[in-house]
């Protein structure tokens, strides 16, 4: 039961002028169909061919003999979670519930960008920035190459790929500038808000 490339929300060229259809059209097409190609072929025949995609990525995580399987399985689920982060004419600040509870928790949405804006320019390397729900509270994190917090425990809101294929066609070393664009521009917090009430 082999897993299959969900499809893209949206238009290749949808986030266009901010995130370019040639962009998507390299990182969903190749980067994460390559993913889902490579989980693919590892577990033929074997009883991880069996899970849904979530549950691939948590019977792996966390075990050596299987840190291949799990890179590929948790970057299938994380880029799929991360098409859903952003949305055509996305961008601004949330509003209701999510709102609320990000000026409880997080101190206001200044603060949450603060915060999510160093968790993605200190993310060394490769890696993601999150919105995570954690023992109930609302917590930004930040995790290196495939690392997921579905695998840890906490509930995933949102998140960003900072990858250097997600922004370099677009914005080459200026990671700061698509994180901002991200913020400004792309973020779907109506799927933020959905994922909360769902928790
Ligand atoms: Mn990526």
């Amino acid at each position: 039961m082999a897993i299959e490339l969900p499809p893209l929300p949206y238009e290749h060229s949808a986030l266009e002028p901010h995130i370019s259809k040639r962009t998507l059209e390299f990182h969903h097409d190749k980067h994460h169909a390559a993913y889902v190609n490579n989980f693919n072929a590892a577990v033929k025949g074997t009883d991880l061919d069996k899970l849904t995609v979530e549950q691939a990525v948590k019977a792996t995580a966390g075990d050596p003999a299987k840190q291949g399987i799990f890179n590929n399985v948790a970057q299938v689920w994380n880029h799929t979670f991360y098409w859903h982060s952003m949305k055509p004419g996305g961008g601004g600040k949330p509003t209701g519930a999510l709102a609320s509870k990000i000026d409880a928790d997080l101190g206001g949405y200044d603060k949450f960008v603060e915060q999510f804006k160093a968790a993605g320019a200190t993310q060394f390397g490769s890696g993601w920035a999150w919105l995570v729900l954690d023992g109930g509270k609302l917590q930004v994190t930040k995790t290196p190459n495939a690392e997921t917090p579905l695998a840890k425990g906490q509930v995933p809101l949102l998140t960003m790929d900072v990858w250097e294929h997600a922004y370099y066609l677009d914005f080459q070393n200026r990671r700061p500038d698509y994180i901002t664009t991200f913020l400004e521009h792309l973020v779907n917090w109506d799927f933020a808000a959905k994922n909360l009430a769902g928790a």
